[in-house]
């Protein structure tokens, strides 16, 4: 069961974050309303939600996820793969205390992003990205395989992270972008595909029993429905004009 999640305010600078196609620029406003209203979907599930204060420095510091990892027993402070978010990770080691007595950090070289790390149970992959690199990958390796997780790597090419396109929804079964259906990393899990024309699905987020989709992808959220799971469905627009999906919107543990 999860019981936490962190999560920071948008800043009105966020609407100057890091994208890497030509899309519209994110409302603020209603960016602040979609993230009120993901807020409430997390509370709904059962999850006691701290809210960060919002972060004018970095406008990409909504995506929280990328700047933390959460293992079972320690929190991991990464070091984003991208200048622009580098500092970001300023001040966390104030906030975790709380949740966590031990904290550890990703050092140079390494590079690490949250969206990166995928764990499904007692195995961790690792995508290597433009975000995540091989010294950083290790250094997590190190840290999991303390607690009995092995991982291993996964290169990631067209995506900006491995959950972009592949989350885990417990017991065995992977949500999964159909590019990564057939991938050999993958092969003993069972998997549900967001459909073709809805690449961004993937990046649903299991909480307790109940899927969280974004809205406007029907097509994967029925698929979900038809393998059983309840789901529900949260506008996220003015962050995927930002790359950002569900996941990266919180750290929950
Ligand atoms: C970035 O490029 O860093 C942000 N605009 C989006 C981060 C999305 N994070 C995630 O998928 N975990």
């Amino acid at each position: 069961m999860l019981k936490n999640a962190l999560v920071r305010t948008p800043s009105p600078e966020l609407i100057n974050g890091i994208t890497r196609g030509k899309r519209d620029k994110a409302d603020y406003q209603k960016a602040l309303q979609q993230h009120e209203q993901y807020q409430r979907l997390l509370v709904e599930q059962g999850i006691s939600v701290t809210v960060l204060e919002a972060n004018s420095s970095f406008p990409d510091s909504v995506f929280v996820e990328d700047v933390v990892v959460c293992t079972p027993k320690c929190a991991v402070i990464t070091r984003p793969g991208v200048l622009q978010r580098r500092e970001e990770i300023k001040g966390l080691e104030n906030v975790l205390p709380p949740f966590y007595d031990e904290i550890k950090k990703i050092e140079a070289p390494g590079i690490l992003e949250g969206g990166d790390v995928l764990l499904a149970g007692s195995h961790c992959f690792i995508g290597i990205s433009e975000r995540t690199n091989h010294a950083g990958a290790d250094q997590l390796t190190a840290i999991l395989q303390q607690q009995g997780i092995t991982a291993t790597t996964v290169p990631i090419k067209d995506m900006l992270h491995l959950k972009t396109g592949v989350v885990y929804l417990e017991n065995n079964t992977l949500l999964v972008n159909s590019k990564y259906q057939d991938h050999p990393a993958f092969r003993s899990f069972n998997k549900i595909i967001a459909d073709t024309k809805e690449a961004s699905a993937a990046n649903s987020m299991w909480i307790n029993g109940t899927v969280i989709v974004p809205a406007g992808y029907p097509v994967t959220r029925s698929n979900l429905e038809d393998a059983g799971y309840k789901t529900v469905a949260v506008d996220i627009s003015e962050f995927e004009k930002l790359d950002g999906g569900l996941t990266c919107l919180s750290i929950r543990f």
